[in-house]
């Protein structure tokens, strides 16, 4: 018998010497919401992140640290494993690049392209970023007051003149469009799958993929005066992580990766270079590459020197772990630029949270545990408005699995705040606390319909809030059995009867601290 459908997704490995900031915490969040809405859905998913630890701006980051590369790199790449805790994710593996699994892999997939003859020595003279770790032609660059040539990025070029094997890029012009074609989905947004096959249509070069005149990287094999180009080196880390060079086990099984999550400033790299370097060693490209957008803060770009770069550890400690996650993937259509305020998100938290769906779980909850001797209420016939209620809370799943899968993480919340919305008027129009005296048996089914809705909602909030979500389904007592997607529906509903634990506030709100 066939087992699970698999679902592989990886972050960028990011680079070991940035400081983890709220782009980076978001990037790994769109995949650790994914990854956890496939595996609710029955799929067998792999979720990998990690770091990027070659290359000359690694080396020279150690290098002012005064310490050897691999000792500093150890020391940095921690980094990212506490984000990793920090942020509640759920990544099954998070890969170095500096591992002995990932130096035999590159090396294994550079013989395969040096032996297809897709590799050959040359030397390079031409403008290269270490900032960005990538090669730029004049024509892109502008020249700043002081003389300097400058990329579009805003990163600094330095001339480089040196020996370089070449990656016969140019020869997959065609190829690569021929793919994007047979493939609309594999890059996503769609402006952005637009701007690549404009870049590809306009001509492409062969591409330098190594360096002699630094040590930091993984030699080229049978030619150790060269080390390889960091980006060939760190995009093989999705092959890696699935076992490469070994093409069956876990590779059989998980590639071709079903999406890499990358920032758009990357996506060049992902969409590129890498389905061409695949191809050319012979191995199929992934299916999607997605590129998100970037936050500001209160309006003004993020930046060292403007002082306000946000630790993704300010956002947990002052707001909360699930509201960080809420927010992050709420405010902003995934995909745009997105801004970052207080406001905001003091709005989200107490609005959609506090009063939304805490008031609603709170509110339906303490009717029961103080109506309904604290267990799940008895139901007796459904009317019309029961009937749309769970019809929409029923609903929910076919939507919201239809916006995640298109990475709309915004739209699939959208879909579940409308069936809140609808619990809530519900709430209102029914009026349980009246009946309470009127007529108790309806007031039990109001009650009934109201924790049948709050337990789908609460399923289906899990991805992004796994904490508060995992409270209210305690609340409801379900069990750990009882929280898959395979529950929705009536064939999971609550049974009657059943004693429930006595309700707790899940979503606080957030309370200013009075100006000192
Ligand atoms: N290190 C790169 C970055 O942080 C990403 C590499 S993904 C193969 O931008």
């Amino acid at each position: 018998m066939a087992g699970p459908k698999t679902f592989y997704l990886t972050t960028p490995i990011y680079y070991v010497n940035d400081v983890p900031h709220i782009g980076h915490a978001y990037t790994t969040l769109a995949c650790d919401v994914l990854a956890r809405f496939m595996r609710l859905d029955g799929y067998d998913v792999k979720f990998l992140t990690g770091t990027d630890e070659h290359g000359q701006k690694v080396e020279k980051s150690a290098e002012k640290a005064g310490i050897p590369p691999q000792d500093f790199t150890d020391r940095v790449s921690q980094n990212f494993r506490d984000l990793v805790s920090l942020m509640n994710y759920s990544n099954d593996d998070f890969i170095r690049t500096t591992e002995p699994r990932h130096v035999a892999s590159v090396q294994a997939l550079w013989t395969v392209l040096k032996d297809k003859g897709e590799i050959y020595l040359g030397s390079y003279a031409g403008w290269y970023s270490v900032r960005d770790e990538a090669f730029y032609g004049e024509d892109e660059l502008t020249t700043s007051p002081a003389g300097k040539k400058i990329a579009p990025t805003g990163a600094e070029c330095e001339w480089v003149e040196e020996p370089s094997y070449f990656f016969k890029l140019s020869a997959w012009q065609d190829r690569l469009i021929a793919f994007y074609e047979a493939n609309p989905d594999f890059i996503a947004p769609a402006g952005k799958r637009n701007e690549v096959m404009a870049f590809v249509k306009s001509g492409l070069k062969d591409l330098s993929v190594s360096r002699t005149t630094f040590k930091w990287g993984i030699p080229v094999p049978g030619d150790d005066a060269h080390i390889m180009y960091v980006w060939l080196d760190a995009l093989a880390n999705y092959i890696t992580a699935v076992g490469y060079p070994d093409t069956t086990g876990e590779y059989a099984k998980y590639w071709p990766a079903d999406l890499h999550m990358v920032g758009k400033d990357i996506l060049r790299f992902h969409a590129v270079y890498w389905p061409a370097f695949l191809m050319a060693a012979g191995l199929e490209p992934p299916r999607r590459v997605f590129a998100h957008g970037w936050w500001t803060i209160e309006g003004q770009k993020m930046s060292k020197s403007l002082g306000n770069v946000i630790a993704p550890e300010t956002l947990v400690d002052t707001y909360g772990l699930d509201q960080t996650r809420y927010f992050l993937l709420r405010e902003v259509p995934f995909g745009n630029d997105g801004d970052f305020s207080h406001k905001q998100m003091v709005n989200r938290i107490n609005g959609n949270l506090a009063n939304d769906y805490g008031n609603l779980v709170q509110r339906v909850l303490s009717m029961i545990g103080k109506n309904c001797g604290a267990a799940v209420p008895v139901p007796g016939a459904f009317t019309e408005a029961d009937n749309a209620l769970l019809g929409a809370a029923y609903g929910m799943l076919d939507i919201v699995r239809a916006e995640i899968k298109a990475q709309a993480f915004h739209k699939a919340l959208d879909a579940i705040w409308a069936v809140v919305g609808d619990a809530n008027r519900y709430v209102d129009e029914q009026a349980p606390w009246a009946l309470k005296k009127t007529d108790p048996a309806r007031m039990a089914t109001v009650l009934y319909v109201l924790a049948e809705t709050i337990r789908h909602l609460a399923i289906l909030t899990q991805p992004v809030m796994p904490d508060a979500s995992a409270r209210i389904l305690d609340l409801l007592a379900l069990g750990p059995d009882a929280r898959g997607f395979g529950s929705f529906g009536p064939s999971g509903a609550l049974a009657a009867g059943t004693p429930l634990p006595s309700p707790q506030g899940v979503f606080p709100r957030y309370v200013e601290e009075p100006k000192a």
